[in-house]
């Protein structure tokens, strides 16, 4: 059963998460899925986890550097699809605490961004490439898929039970096994039952449409304006490809990059988790850390018109995006029409308008349904997203024909929308 829409309040509100991939890929530096992708010999591989002591792991300064970006929660990878666990399992020894690191470095994490008043998400894989049940499933080896799934079920209880309040369970690797296979909904129930309040994606669903308290898009914004029925959230590497730490992947994406996509993502009513790969000592790679701080310089302006706001109820793609809020709705102007500026679609009357951030009015026009504002500042005040506020006399209101689209099959006939 899905969680009710106060649980998901806060989720509704943050738009902006942080994702953090790490464990012992981080040492060998070159993405998270290295174990597989590079066919490594596994006992091999899994002697890794007498080097992993992250020497300055400091979750603190983690949550520090997630706050002054402006991101309202962060979920971090307790599991990978490698096995290690970086939390204490009665499961097995392969894990932080009973390893090089010595410690249960989910517990330091939970404890460090609870403390920065930031909300806490675990990541979990379904999938474990340490056991052969996983590749050979139920069908081939029916006793050791039932022993495999118990375990992770038994590692979801203690991720559960261990730590507090946990605000969000944030599965992968479900496939190549069903809904049935895993016992999802029996593991739903367990989850519910000890964290009553918590978030569960979609993924523990197969990312079927509208299963789980939220989508999970990856690597993509949806090309949506108005806010889908189902949260969603955008999962996006700050690199151009790998999750977990590599050295070769450097195509860090722009502060640009970050602001678009959480513009984007909000103007559909959605949230971006913006993924970063600590190194293996601990530490946040320099150029993540820099990328972000204009984003969070924006957000101090403008987080009126991201944080608690649902997605434009209006075509304004030829300006940027939409947001709305309470008797508001927000420009998010990306490409800065000039002085003046034209605007269809929003059938209120805009009580006044102004460019946040900046103290001088904007003047208002309105002719039938065509709103323009004028004086505005001949260059932009914002080099990617300059955001003007529109104050209206009620709940931002569409007019009926926003929703035709000309490619639509029923779409707006010339008549409709020509306004001579
Ligand atoms: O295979 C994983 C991948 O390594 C990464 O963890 C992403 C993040 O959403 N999820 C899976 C690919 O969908």
């Amino acid at each position: 059963m899905p969680a009710s829409n106060d649980k998901l309040k806060w989720f509704r509100e943050a738009r902006y998460g942080l994702f953090i991939h790490w464990g012992l890929y981080s040492i060998l530096g070159r993405g998270e899925q290295v174990l597989f992708r590079e066919h490594l010999v596994p006992s091999e591989y899994r002697k890794l986890a007498e080097r992993f002591n992250p020497k300055k792991y400091n979750p603190a300064a983690w949550a520090a550097t997630a706050k002054a970006a402006g991101m309202k929660y962060a979920v971090l990878t307790t599991k990978h699809h490698d096995g290690f666990c970086l939390f204490d399992t009665a499961t097995t020894e392969y894990c932080a605490p009973r390893c090089a690191a010595g410690s249960d470095l989910v517990a330091e994490y939970v404890k460090a961004f609870r403390n920065a008043g930031l909300k806490v998400g675990l990541y979990f894989s379904l999938a474990d490439w340490n056991y052969p049940a996983y590749f050979n499933g139920p069908e081939k080896d029916p006793k050791g898929f039932k022993a495999f799934r118990k375990l992770v079920h038994d590692q979801v209880r203690e991720l559960c039970s261990q730590y507090g309040k946990i605000d969000v369970i944030w599965f992968d690797g479900e496939w190549p096994h069903s809904v049935a296979e895993w016992q999802s909904a029996r593991l739903e129930k367990t989850i519910r039952s000890l964290q009553p309040g918590i978030l569960i994606n979609n993924r523990l669903f197969k990312r079927a449409p509208g299963t789980g308290d939220f989508g999970t898009p990856e690597q993509e914004i949806p090309d949506v304006h108005v806010a889908k029925a189902q949260p969603w959230e955008s999962c996006i590497t700050s690199v151009q490809r790998w999750w977990g730490w590599h050295t070769g992947d450097q195509f860090w994406k722009s502060p640009k990059d970050i602001l678009l996509a959480l513009c984007h993502a909000a103007s559909g009513g959605g949230n971006l988790l913006l993924n970063v790969g600590p190194k293996p000592d601990g530490t946040f790679p320099a150029p993540f850390v820099r990328n972000l701080q204009p984003v969070g310089e924006w957000l101090r302006v403008n987080g009126e018109a991201i944080y608690g706001t649902t997605g434009g109820v209006s075509e304004v793609s030829t300006l940027g995006y939409m947001t709305v809020k309470k008797n508001a709705a927000y420009l998010l102007v990306t490409y800065w029409p000039g002085e003046e500026l034209h605007l269809c679609g929003l059938s209120n009357r805009v009580r006044s308008a102004r460019v946040l951030g900046h103290a001088d009015r904007v003047r208002v026009e309105r002719r039938g349904e065509h709103i323009g504002l004028r004086n505005l500042p001949r260059k932009a005040p914002h080099s990617t997203c300059t955001v003007i506020k529109l104050s209206l006399d009620g709940p931002a209101r569409p007019y009926p024909w926003v929703a035709q689209q000309p490619w639509h099959k029923n779409g707006p006939l010339l008549a409709d929308w020509t306004t001579e």
